[in-house]
Parts: structure tokens; C-alpha cells; sequence
């Protein structure tokens, strides 16, 4: 059993086996392409509440070879985007003196509304399509992983960050500590930095079971986010909550000098009372998801039964996890689709569903569509109105299937 990655502690309890699967993003371009497969097993640490998979892929492979992901296709992560950039510049009183630094900016889907306000910005991005598309919008790209090394480099050569936005990027590094340095590191004396990623909290409470995948090596808490800062010297100082966003996204601030608001107080108590910290409130959890699959296989395999077609929508990361180990193979899910061009034309790894843009669902009027991007199931349902008035319905596949 491999130590916890955040404090190194040797007491990792296993709560979930997810078994061999595909790596999520690694679309395919023909379905007959050799495929690699790697354990899904999760595991929670007494020592610092760090929830976080046992296997370690390499991030080139995850990031860099097999990327297709970009942060543009979602109206509703832009408008997000869009509001915390103006908040910050507002809040922090940013200006031309200024630096605000984002890793894995992607497509500079954040960072160009800081530029526009005249704020010099700089993206840390390894993947290459994303970091080319974010120059294109004016927003300068570091093609690197970030890491201690890094930061020392970027602040000798330019100067400390006033500001570190970290969206959906620190659970994606193995390196949990070495992440954690390098902001420390680049961070002016009364710098901020802020990091978003889903909450393991909703992550169990509403059986979010398919955001697990090789990608996210660590499943954060309020909890264990405070114990690896303080690890570093910096102060979890402010805590909100974005209950919608990806399943339950929390936004972390963290400084080296500012002192704990109530927000942050409120947010370690409340995990205190509903047992975050502590190892039985993950216990349950994989008898729960054996439900999901069952109900939801139950529900597609009534629905061939009855001959309904079935399609899919968003050839998610999450939905490579989600038909992998619900096992929903062509035989029952024909076809996937998806906005992203960079997706269209490829298969879903291990499940092979080719993928297709949005407008095949009105073509082929399939009877039901399971919603994989269930995270944007409003702004999805709202797109596809002309194919619901039709008579196509959605299947969202958690918490529990539901047809609507
Ligand atoms: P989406 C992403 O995961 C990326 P994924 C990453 N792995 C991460 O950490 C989490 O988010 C938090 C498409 N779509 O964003 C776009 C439409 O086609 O939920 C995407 O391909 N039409 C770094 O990949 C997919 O669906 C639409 O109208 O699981 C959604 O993927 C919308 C809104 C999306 O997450
Ligand atoms: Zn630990």
C-alpha cells in the first residue's frame, strides 16, 4: 500500500474499487487502437482526511498525450469564469504593476478577462492545443507542469504573483506537496492564491462516483486542504461554495499572512459535524455506487428491452468512467455527442460510441439520451428543447437514474 501523498502517513483504508479501467480523456481515433486499462481503487487518510486513488499514471500521459478537454464549451463554467476575474481585479485592486498567474489555464478561459481589464496575466498549461488557443486570446502560456521548480524559476525571472487562480489543477498532480511549495513560492508576501475543485463531501452525499478517474488523483476537503497548507506555511483564510458547478465545487483561498474568516471557520466545523474528516463517512459509499450501476443498467436494458434507442451526451471524462464501469458498451449506448470539435469524430475509450456533434440527437431522434455531463444538465436540457418537444427524453444517471 502506497503512503498518502499529502502527509505521507502509511494508513490508507481502500472505500471503493472502480476495477480496471480505460483512462478517461484518451478518446480514441479508431475503435480497434490498442487501449492501456489501470486500477481505479480510492482510499481515505486517517492522518490528514485525504481522500485520493492508490495509482499513479504520468501526467504527460494524462495531460499532454491524450487531452482533448477545453473549458470553453460550457456557458455556464464561462459566466463562472468571467465573475471571479472581475471579482478578483475588483477585490485586490489589480493593475498594470500587478501579476495574476493561472495554472492549467487551458484555454485561457479565465485569464483573458483579467487581461482585459488591463491586468498582466500568465497561464501555466503542458497541453498543447489548449496553451496554443489561450496565446491566440492574448493570454500568454508557460507549457509546463507546475511544481516548486517552476515557481522559483517564474518568480526570478519575472516577479511574485499578486494573484494564483489553481481551477480544477491541484487534484490532478501526484505531486500534492510539491504543488502546494510552488505556490507558496510564487505568491508575493500579501499574494492570494484560490483553488477550485469539486468537494469530496457532495462527492459521496450525492454518489458522484463517475468524477473519479485516473485524472484526479486527490478528492479534497476543506479539511485536508487546511492541514496540506499549513504543511507550507500558508493559511486556508476564506472558503465559498459553488453548489452546482461540477457536482459541488469548492473555492479555497489561501495567503501566507491573512488571518481565517468566518467563512473558513464555518466551512472546517460544518465538515467536523457531518464526519468528513473521518473514515465512516466514506464506508458506505461503494455499496451505494453497486446500487447506481445496477438501477441505472436496469433502466438501459429496460429501455432496449421496450427497442428504444439510446444515445449519449458530453463525451466527458466522467462518462468514460461512468459507461466503462457500468459497462454500457455500443450494444446498448450507440453513439455519444458533444460540442467540443476536437472530440467529434473519435470513440469513447474502452466503450467505443463514436462521437458526434449535438445536432445527430434531432437526426436520429433517439428515444433517450443519457445525460453524461450531468453537471450541466440545465444548460443542456435548455439547448435540447427541440429535441425533448420531440419526444426524446434524458436519462441522468445519479444520484439515483431518472428520466426527465
Ligand atoms: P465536463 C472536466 O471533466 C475536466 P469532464 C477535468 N477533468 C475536471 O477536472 C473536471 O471537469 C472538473 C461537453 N458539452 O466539463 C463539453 C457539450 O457538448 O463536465 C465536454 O466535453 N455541450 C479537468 O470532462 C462535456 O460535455 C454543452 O452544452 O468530466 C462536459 O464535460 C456543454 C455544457 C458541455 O467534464
Ligand atoms: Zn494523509
Amino acid at each position: 500500500m502506497p503512503s498518502c501523498r499529502s502527509c505521507g502517513g502509511g494508513r490508507l483504508e481502500v472505500f471503493l474499487s472502480l476495477g480496471d479501467l480505460p483512462l478517461a480523456d484518451a478518446l480514441l481515433r479508431a475503435p480497434g487502437e490498442p487501449e492501456a486499462r489501470f486500477p481505479l481503487d480510492v482510499a481515505f487518510c486517517p492522518d490528514c482526511a485525504l481522500a485520493q486513488i492508490l495509482e499513479e499514471v504520468p501526467p504527460q500521459q494524462l495531460f499532454v498525450d491524450n487531452y482533448l478537454y477545453f473549458s470553453s464549451f460550457s456557458d455556464a463554467l464561462l459566466d463562472h469564469a468571467r465573475a471571479h476575474a472581475e471579482g478578483l481585479v475588483a477585490e485586490r485592486a489589480l493593475g498594470p504593476e500587478s501579476l495574476v498567474v493561472e495554472v492549467g489555464s487551458n484555454d485561457g478561459y479565465l485569464l483573458r478577462h483579467v487581461a482585459a481589464a488591463g491586468v498582466p496575466v500568465l497561464g501555466v498549461d503542458p497541453a498543447p492545443d489548449q496553451a496554443d488557443a489561450a496565446d491566440a486570446a492574448g493570454v500568454p502560456t508557460v507549457r509546463e507542469f507546475f511544481g516548486l521548480d517552476l515557481a522559483r524559476r517564474l518568480r526570478a525571472e519575472r516577479r511574485p504573483a499578486d494573484v494564483i487562480v489553481a481551477n480544477n489543477v491541484m487534484a490532478h498532480t501526484p505531486d500534492l506537496n510539491g504543488f502546494v511549495a510552488g505556490l507558496g513560492e510564487l505568491l508575493a508576501d500579501d499574494g492570494v492564491a484560490t483553488i477550485e475543485n469539486p468537494s469530496v463531501e457532495e462527492l459521496v452525499e450525492r454518489c458522484e462516483f463517475d468524477t473519479i478517474y485516473h485524472e484526479h488523483f486527490s478528492y479534497l476537503s476543506s479539511t485536508s486542504v487546511a492541514a496540506l497548507m499549513a504543511r507550507h506555511g500558508l493559511t486556508l483564510f476564506r472558503v465559498e461554495a459553488f453548489p452546482d458547478l461540477h457536482g459541488g465545487t469548492r473555492r479555497w483561498w489561501v495567503s501566507r499572512s491573512r488571518p481565517a474568516e468566518e467563512s473558513a471557520r464555518d466551512a472546517l466545523a460544518h465538515e467536523a459535524e457531518a464526519g468528513v474528516g473521518g473514515a465512516a463517512f466514506y464506508r458506505s459509499f461503494g455499496e451505494r455506487v453497486e446500487a447506481v450501476r445496477r438501477d441505472l443498467t436496469g433502466v438501459v436494458a429496460g429501455l432496449r428491452a421496450e427497442g428504444a434507442r439510446v444515445a449519449a451526451y458530453g463525451a466527458a471524462a466522467k462518462g468514460a468512467t461512468l459507461l466503462n464501469y457500468c459497462r454500457l458498451g455500443t450494444g446498448v449506448v450507440e453513439f455519444v455527442v458533444d460540442r467540443n470539435p476536437y472530440k467529434q469524430g473519435r470513440f469513447m475509450p474502452g466503450t467505443h460510441q463514436p462521437i458526434r456533434p449535438p445536432e445527430a440527437l434531432l437526426e436520429e431522434q433517439p428515444d433517450a439520451v443519457l445525460l453524461l455531463a450531468w453537471n450541466f444538465a440545465d444548460e443542456i436540457l435548455a439547448q435540447q428543447r427541440a429535441y425533448r418537444e420531440a419526444g426524446g427524453r434524458f436519462l441522468v444517471p445519479i444520484p439515483q437514474p431518472a428520466l426527465v
